[in-house]
């Protein structure tokens, strides 16, 4: 690529005369010509990835360093006197996901490509993405979060379906973004969108008439539903997504042969969670218009789909009432009847039901059914699906159930984030862990080296310094590279717990108050969005901005800890957050996070965790040993168990231990109610005395003591470089390319 010949073509400048903004469209627009060039030939048998999200971040380094051209760029960037990250800043970043879900189907459509597989991600073309977080007055505040511009990864293709909803009728128009592959092939991502759609009906905020489907359709993400009209949107854009999802299917096995009997040899679907669901009474339907029997067409929708399951909390396995499909896709209606009527013959148990007492539809139900694979996301959770949430199916179906333990991609979390660390692995081990991770485990020769482990550390002092400059620009925010980096990154949720991570900050503060000083100065930093209407979530997201207020405007405690909420965490911040952590918090209650994927990223760039047998954690303890983790907490058994019994009680632990009590009050007492909002404090302290269903009391003790006794290791820096060392070498399992592989191997067949 010669940059100079380039820019002289597009804009008749040198490359020093461009702006930052000529530079990324050119870019833009090369590398996307590089990419279509870089296309299989179609295969017999294709994977469809549909999801509702698709969390791709920025794209224009990662696809650089994939097509091979990264460091070219670069230089060739910096002969001119440009550099590189000034101009990825130029790029808007999609918002197209709320968090693990989303980003892991990047992650795979990476690995997908990288490994030559023919397969295709399909979703939808949110204008406004997830909203943009701002903090004002100590509280969240949501904003549209517009990514799509002239200069966009996104082309137009010709191809538009007509969608059928009772009483209207829409046109989708098909948009492509090129996935490109490590070294290999280019694959696509299909983003479905309606021209009709107005996005100047969005008011105050990310408020919008939810009515008016023709206008809202593809506006926002999930958008808010804690309302009727709010959910049946959200049945809209589902169906919207998988009747096109559907009829591209079925027009591509066509074109190759296809004749509809043997649907299964052309295509396999991946059901991400049960957003797509309805994909499997739609193809069924669509099967039927062309002159399958009902039966045919069950077993050729059968033959292709598989499912994957990413949570077992009871609030997001989704149940739409009947009375909303009925109101707005009442085709699908009679097709749903009789998917439940055959189960209700088959089995003698009605939770394994379709259509609940209620009218309502258990889309996870019916994925398990009608799939012909159930998978869940890390063995813990594969385990709780098998043995508790999904046993009854488990019974009738063991055959089905399978486990994909989640990954990352390292191109992303490693290569593109971490240049410097990826540069000293490849003076250790060579760069063949660049295709195969699993070589990673040859660094932990290198475990013991003084020599390279202080190379090791001032890699992280170095990410740590850049991630105060970066900081310091883009949010004003200054920070103490010299301290401990304890971070939590993730969507905001009771489940995941930083109300626990609070109330050991609230616990510190008052330690520091009291004379005990930690040797080393603490930075607890924290990045997460709340749903609009997650009420404790907000109010969790505010006692930590009034505790950072706090902290810094107390000048006993403030040159010893340092409590930061980055605004508007996203792709973009976690790539710049994850290279610089020492401690990564991953303390959610045991037996709900059904995998985690941030505690793998933050793993392979040397952070030490610190967390519950949870989720991945427990494969990620497994790997590195009691050595190389802080383990804590509560057994996803005791968990299980407490639940069941229904025998917790916050408050006795409340009463019974001082600390705890000591903290909690913390949060309405007289400093805190200065700064803050009284109604929102006393909300959380009452769901914390009252209830805390999450179970945060029965873990803080350990959590604390386990905590002190990371920060007491960190002293030992030679000691910790040991660990840190020890993490990344064992990282390589957690390489999507990993879990890719099995899909294929065990799933897909391609
Ligand atoms: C969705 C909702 C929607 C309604 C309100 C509450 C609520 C709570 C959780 C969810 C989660 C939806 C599924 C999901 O995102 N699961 C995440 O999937 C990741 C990739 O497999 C996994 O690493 C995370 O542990 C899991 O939470």
């Amino acid at each position: 690529m010669n940059l100079t010949e380039i820019m002289q073509a597009a804009y008749g400048k040198t490359l020093s005369d461009c702006t930052n903004s000529e530079i990324y469209c050119a870019l833009l627009r090369e590398v996307n010509a590089m990419a279509a060039k870089k296309q299989a030939a179609p295969a017999k048998k294709k994977l469809y990835y549909i999801s509702a999200e698709f969390l791709i971040g920025k794209l224009l380094s990662n696809n650089l360093i994939n097509l091979g051209v990264y460091e070219d760029v670069k230089v060739q960037l910096a002969q001119a006197g440009r550099s590189i990250s000034e101009i990825e800043e130029i790029e808007p970043e999609p918002s197209l996901g709320n968090g693990g879900l989303g980003r892991l189907a990047a992650c795979f459509l990476d690995s997908i490509a990288t490994l030559g597989l023919p397969g295709d991600g399909v979703g939808l073309n949110y204008h406004f993405g997830l909203f943009r977080q701002v903090f004002a007055q100590n509280a969240q505040t949501a904003k549209p979060d517009p990514w799509l511009s002239e200069c966009s990864w996104l082309t137009r293709t010709e191809v538009t379906y007509p969608v059928v909803y009772r009483g209207l009728e829409v046109t989708a128009r098909m948009y492509d973004i090129h996935v490109t592959g490590y070294g290999n092939t280019t694959n696509k991502l299909h983003l479905f969108d309606i021209e009709s759609v107005d996005e100047s009906i969005v008011k105050d905020g990310i408020d919008f008439d939810k009515s008016d489907i023709a206008k809202n359709l593809t506006l926002f993400l999930y958008p808010d539903d804690s309302d009727d009209a709010g959910r049946l949107l959200r049945i809209y854009q589902q169906y919207f997504m998988v009747s096109c999802a559907a009829q591209l299917i079925l027009d591509e096995a066509v074109a190759k042969g296809c004749t509809l009997h043997d649907l299964r040899d052309y295509a396999v679907i991946q059901i991400n969670d049960t957003h797509p669901t309805m994909v499997i009474p739609e193809l069924i339907r669509l099967l039927m218009a062309r002159g399958l029997t009902m039966h045919e067409a069950i077993a050729a929708v059968n033959g292709c789909c598989a499912y994957t399951n990413h949570t077992i909390l009871a609030e997001a396995l989704e149940k739409w009432p009947m009375a909303y499909l009925e109101q707005a896709v009442p085709q699908l209606v009679p097709i749903i009847e009789v998917l439940d009527n055959r189960i209700r013959r088959k089995f003698d148990d009605s939770t394994l039901y379709i259509i609940d007492k209620d009218e309502r539809v258990h889309m996870a139900h019916l994925d398990i059914h009608y799939c012909y694979s159930v998978n869940g996301v890390a063995s813990l959770h594969t385990d709780i699906l098998k043995e508790n949430e999904l046993h009854n199916f488990y019974r009738v179906y063991p055959e089905k159930f399978n486990n994909k333990t989640n990954g990352i991609t390292f191109r992303r979390w490693l290569l593109h984030s971490n240049p410097e660390l990826t540069q000293l692995l490849t003076s250790l081990i060579g760069d063949g862990f660049k295709q195969d991770a699993t070589e990673l485990q040859r660094l932990a020769k290198f475990a013991k080296n003084p020599v390279v482990l202080r190379k090791l550390l001032a890699i992280k002092e170095g990410k740590k310094a850049e991630l105060k400059a970066f900081l310091q620009k883009t949010q004003g925010i200054c920070l103490n590279e010299n301290s401990i980096f304890d971070i939590q990154i993730k969507r905001l949720h009771e489940y995941k717990r930083q109300q626990l991570n609070a109330l050991y900050l609230i616990h510190k503060y008052l330690e520091i108050k009291s004379g005990k000083k930690p040797k080393t100065p603490i930075t607890a930093i924290f990045g997460a969005k709340a749903a609009p209407a997650y009420i404790i979530a907000q109010d969790i997201i505010h006692l930590i901005l009034c505790l950072q207020e706090l902290i810094a405007n107390d000048p006993e405690v403030s040159p010893y800890l340092h409590v930061v909420m980055v605004e508007n965490y996203n792709v973009t911040l976690a790539e710049k957050l994850i290279p610089a952590c020492d401690i990564s918090e991953q303390i959610s209650l045991a037996s709900k996070e059904a995998s985690g994927t941030g505690n793998m990223k933050f793993m392979l760039n040397g952070a030490v965790t610190l967390g519950t047998e949870d989720g991945a954690n427990v494969e990620i303890h497994e790997l590195v040993g009691d050595e190389n983790i802080y383990i804590f907490g509560e057994s996803s058994d005791t968990v299980v168990q407490r639940y069941a019994e229904g025998s917790y009680c916050a408050k006795d632990y409340y009463k019974k231990n001082k600390k705890i009590a000591r903290a909690v009050n913390f949060i309405t007492g007289r400093e805190l109610l200065a700064i803050g909002d009284e109604e929102r404090l006393t909300r959380l302290s009452r769901e914390l005395i009252g209830k805390d269903w999450f179970m945060t009391f029965p873990d803080f003790d350990a959590y604390t003591a386990t905590r002190e006794k990371a920060y007491a290791d960190y002293e030992k820096r030679m000691e910790w470089a040991e660990k840190m060392m020890m993490n990344i070498a064992m990282a390589g399992y957690f390489s999507s390319d990993r879990t890719i592989a099995e899909y294929n191997n065990d799933i897909w067949n391609l």
